[in-house]
């Protein structure tokens, strides 16, 4: 057993009420602009902004600090035409058999089909992986704890990184995504999560008009 070794919170900043409440307020406004966005640009995008995002990802926190996330960002046109291929081919199944007919009607106000040219718009694709082991010093598997829980957190903080940037992006989950897996060469006790499609949006980009749920509608102070 390792002793804990404890430092003193130095990165704790105080600001003053005002400050506070203005922040909370400016970033719930930030986050309101964010929309899941379905149109891209080829428009490149600076290696070093996806960079800091994913940092900012990995500071996430995690069950026993285990940090049990793998970001694999695709750039590789060959490799998005892969995805796209296997995604697609998951998402023909999906619409015209394994969807239910009350899923099939949950989606028809996003307008979404099988069809996933976004895929190899976009200059990024970051598949977020949830490491269910490490491999300790001699080898040996150790688990891990909740990894889906931590790597979920780190992908929310990777998406609000990215949209703060000022770029666009989209959770995009294929129905089963395994194929990730065998395409990006992951061990298959790494569990896929969630693909982030990242970029500038297309110019004529569309979303769907949604409205969210009001706050007395999604939290209670008791
Ligand atoms: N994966 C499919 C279906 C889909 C499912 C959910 I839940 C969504 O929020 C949106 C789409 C697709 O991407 O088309």
């Amino acid at each position: 057993m390792s002793e804990p070794k404890l430092i003193p919170l130095a990165s704790f900043r105080e600001y003053s009420l005002d400050e506070m409440k203005r922040r909370a307020r400016d970033f719930n406004l930030e986050m309101q602009r964010r929309r899941s966005v379905r149109h891209f640009s080829d428009r490149p995008v600076p290696r070093e902004l996806i960079e800091n995002c994913l940092r900012a990802a990995g500071s996430g926190p995690s069950g026993a600090n285990r940090q049990p996330w793998r970001f694999v960002v695709v750039q590789d046109e060959d490799v998005k035409g892969a995805i796209r291929r296997a995604a697609e081919a998951e998402e023909e199944e999906f619409y015209r058999r394994r969807a239910s007919r009350e899923w099939r009607e949950a989606l028809k106000p996003l307008g979404t089909g099988p069809k996933k040219s976004f895929l190899q718009q976009a200059p990024y694709l970051i598949a977020i992986f949830a490491q269910r082991h490490r491999q300790q010093p001699d080898g040996r598997l150790a688990k891990n704890y909740y990894p889906i829980e931590s790597a979920g957190i780190a992908a929310g903080i990777l998406l609000t990184a990215v949209h703060h940037a000022g770029l666009a992006v989209l959770t995009y989950t294929p129905p089963r995504m395994r194929f990730l897996n065998r395409i990006l060469k992951r061990p298959e006790e790494e569990r896929p999560l969630i693909l982030l499609v990242v970029g500038y949006p297309a110019n004529d980009a569309l979303v769907p008009e949604l409205d969210r749920r009001a706050l007395e509608d999604i939290a209670q102070f008791i």
